[in-house]
C-alpha cells in the first residue's frame, strides 16, 4: 500500500526536489507525492513538480480574508488528494491550531536552525549575530507552537569566518535534503510517532533535540 505525501511549498522547492529524487532512487519506498501545493503562484517548486509529472496546485493566501479561511481551504485541498503525510518544505505561512490538529502526527516541517534555537524567521543571520560556531537544520513534528513541536533529527554544519547568511543557507540546505526524506521514511513506515508532546522512533522516545545525523 502506498503512502501519499502532499508537499506544501512557498518558494524554490529544493527540499521538494530532494523528495522527488529520494522516491526515484528508492529511498522512500512505497511513497508517492500525490500533489504539491503552494501558497504562492510564482513558486519555482511548482515547475519542479510539473517537470516530474506531479500535480501542482496553488491556494493563494491573498485570496482569503483571514488565516482561518485560508487554512480551511488549504486543508480541504490537501484532503482532496487523500494525503497520509503532509510535508512542509519551505512553506512560509503560520498554520492555525485547527489545521495542525486535523493533521496531528502526520505533519512535518524542516526548520533551518538547531532547534530549540531560533524558531521563526532569519535563523542564519541570528546565528551569525550571536557568534555561534555551528548552524544546522531540524526536522520536527508540527504542533500549535511555532517551530516548537518535538524534533526528530537534526544535522549540523560549522560556521566559518567569512560565512554569510547566504553561505550558511546554502550549506544547511544540502543537509536538509538528506535528513528530511529520512524522517519522512520513518513516519511512512510507521516507525515514527507523535505521542503526546514526544517524538517516538521504534518505541523509543527521541532526545530533546532529535537524533543527530552523522555522515560516515
Ligand atoms: N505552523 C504551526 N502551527 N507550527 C509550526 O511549527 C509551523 C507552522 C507553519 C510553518 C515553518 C516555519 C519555519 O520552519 C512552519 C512551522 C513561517 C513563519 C512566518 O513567520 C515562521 C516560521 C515558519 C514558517 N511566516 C509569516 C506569517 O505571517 C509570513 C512570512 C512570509 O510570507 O514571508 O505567516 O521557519
Ligand atoms: C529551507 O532552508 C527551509 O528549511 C526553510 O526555507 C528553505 C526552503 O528551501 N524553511 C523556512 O524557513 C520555513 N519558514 P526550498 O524551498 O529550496 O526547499
Amino acid at each position: 500500500m502506498s503512502c501519499k505525501l502532499v508537499v506544501l511549498i512557498s518558494g524554490s522547492g529544493s527540499n521538494l526536489q530532494a523528495f522527488i529524487d529520494a522516491i526515484a532512487e528508492g529511498r522512500l519506498p512505497n511513497c508517492e507525492i500525490a500533489a504539491v501545493i503552494s501558497n504562492k503562484p510564482q513558486a519555482f517548486g511548482l515547475e519542479r513538480a510539473q517537470a516530474a509529472g506531479i500535480t501542482a496546485d496553488c491556494v493563494d493566501h491573498r485570496d482569503f480574508a483571514s488565516r482561518e479561511t485560508f487554512d480551511r481551504a488549504l486543508q480541504a485541498k490537501i484532503d482532496q488528494y487523500h494525503a497520509d503525510l503532509v510535508i512542509l518544505a519551505g512553506f512560509m505561512r503560520i498554520l492555525t491550531p485547527d489545521f495542525v490538529l486535523h493533521f496531528k502526527g502526520r505533519l512535518l516541517n524542516i526548520h533551518p536552525s538547531l532547534l530549540p534555537k531560533y524558531p521563526g524567521l532569519h535563523t542564519h543571520q541570528r546565528a551569525l549575530d550571536a557568534g555561534d560556531k555551528e548552524a544546522g537544520a531540524t526536522v520536527h513534528f508540527v504542533t500549535e507552537e511555532l517551530d516548537g513541536g518535538p524534533p526528530i533529527i537534526h544535522a549540523k554544519i560549522p560556521i566559518n569566518e567569512g560565512d554569510t547568511a547566504a553561505t550558511l543557507a546554502h550549506n544547511v540546505l544540502s543537509k536538509e535534503h538528506t535528513i528530511y526524506p529520512l524522517a519522512a521514511r520513518w513516519l511512512a513506515e510507521g516507525r515514527l510517532k507523535l505521542e503526546g508532546k514526544k517524538a517516538v522512533l521504534d518505541d523509543k522516545t527521541l532526545p530533546e533535540n532529535g537524533l543527530h545525523y552523522q555522515e560516515d
